[in-house]
């Protein structure tokens, strides 16, 4: 590929697990942009799930059966914490906690959340780079039937139970593409959607103002977007992206993702559970690829994105 550098967007489990394989293939000319509307305060800490599930998978250090924290990682500070009284709902490991003290202290020393993140992945010898999608806070909140929640109210406390009536991102209106990101966007040769909840992951990104004229400007240039679908044969393979699209009167399936991203993409990438979607995804203006999109290891994750970037040329 030359030096030609690309630019995915990812969010959640499915993404990180792309992100993976795509540095296997870029090193140094893969950033990803990460949603921070999972992002929260615990115990005074920063928590930024979603950058931190790409860090500790970029890193190799990724606990592969739960797709957040550290592999192997002990709790003996969050049971000492339970001791004292606090919060344990939100299972912060003692290596994952390391993460959040020397983030959390960068930004009190007054880093800029970009720059600290820069720094850390740096600390781990990543050479792709992940870059928030904001230094200004996005906060996904989750409306139901009880009112609004904040997301990992929703997410973790709430196990996802309650049917979503609505979703907001709370503080966007402030943010906007870092410099970092905007320059990501301006050297791209190619972008990748990552297969991420379209909602709540890859929406709060596009979600940011400025990020889809960053995206338009790009294909504007001839850059080809591609897009992977998170569902597959209806279902989303983590995380509450199937039910949370059909209460919000999408359709779960691969097809329902691809009407989310027409105006967006020019390639979509299916599983071929649902190769009998591909010809009406066509019609949508978008070329699709039909292949196996399950990623079970390095290995699968590396050859999807090859697959993935191939089909970009
Ligand atoms: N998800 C859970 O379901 N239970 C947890 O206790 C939990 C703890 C946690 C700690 C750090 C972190 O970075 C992520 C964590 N997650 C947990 C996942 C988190 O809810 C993410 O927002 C989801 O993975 C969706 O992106």
């Amino acid at each position: 590929m030359g030096g030609h550098s690309v630019v995915a967007l990812a969010g959640g489990v499915g993404g990180a697990k792309l992100a993976e394989g795509l540095a296997a293939h870029l090193g140094d000319r893969l950033s990803v942009v990460v949603n921070t509307g999972d992002d929260c305060e615990r115990h005074g800490l920063l928590v930024m799930p979603d950058h931190d599930t790409v860090l500790y998978n970029l890193a190799g250090l990724e606990q592969a059966g739960l797709g957040w924290g550290v592999e192997g990682d002990t709790y003996a500070a969050m049971n000492q914490l339970a001791a004292y009284g606090e919060e344990a709902w939100f299972r912060l490991g003692d290596r994952d906690l390391a993460l959040h003290v020397a983030r959390t202290a960068r930004l009190r020393a007054g880093g800029r959340l970009t720059d600290v993140c820069l720094g850390l992945q740096r600390a781990l010898g990543l050479a792709a780079r992940i870059l928030p999608m904001s230094d200004v806070p996005v906060r996904t909140q989750v409306r139901t039937a009880d009112g609004w929640l904040e997301f990992q109210e929703y997410f973790v406390h709430q196990r996802q139970t309650p049917d979503v009536l609505e979703l907001r991102f709370d503080g966007a209106l402030d943010a906007s593409p870092t410099p970092e990101v905007a320059a990501a966007f301006g050297e791209a040769s190619s972008i990748v959607l990552c297969p991420s909840n379209p909602l709540v992951s890859i929406g709060p990104i596009l979600a940011v103002p400025g990020m889809r004229s960053l995206l338009a400007a790009a294909r504007a240039r001839g850059v080809p977007v591609v897009a992977v679908s998170p569902i597959i044969g209806g279902h989303a393979l983590k995380g509450p992206a199937d039910r949370m699209l059909a209460a919000l009167g999408h359709e779960s399936s691969a097809l329902g993702v691809a009407r989310l991203y027409a105006d967006l993409v020019d390639v979509f990438v299916l599983d071929a559970v649902d190769a009998d979607e591909a010809l009406v995804v066509e019609t949508l203006g978008m070329r699709t690829l039909v292949t196996n999109t399950i990623m079970t290891d390095d290995a699968s994750r590396a050859r999807l994105a090859g697959e993935v970037l191939t089909a970009l040329r």
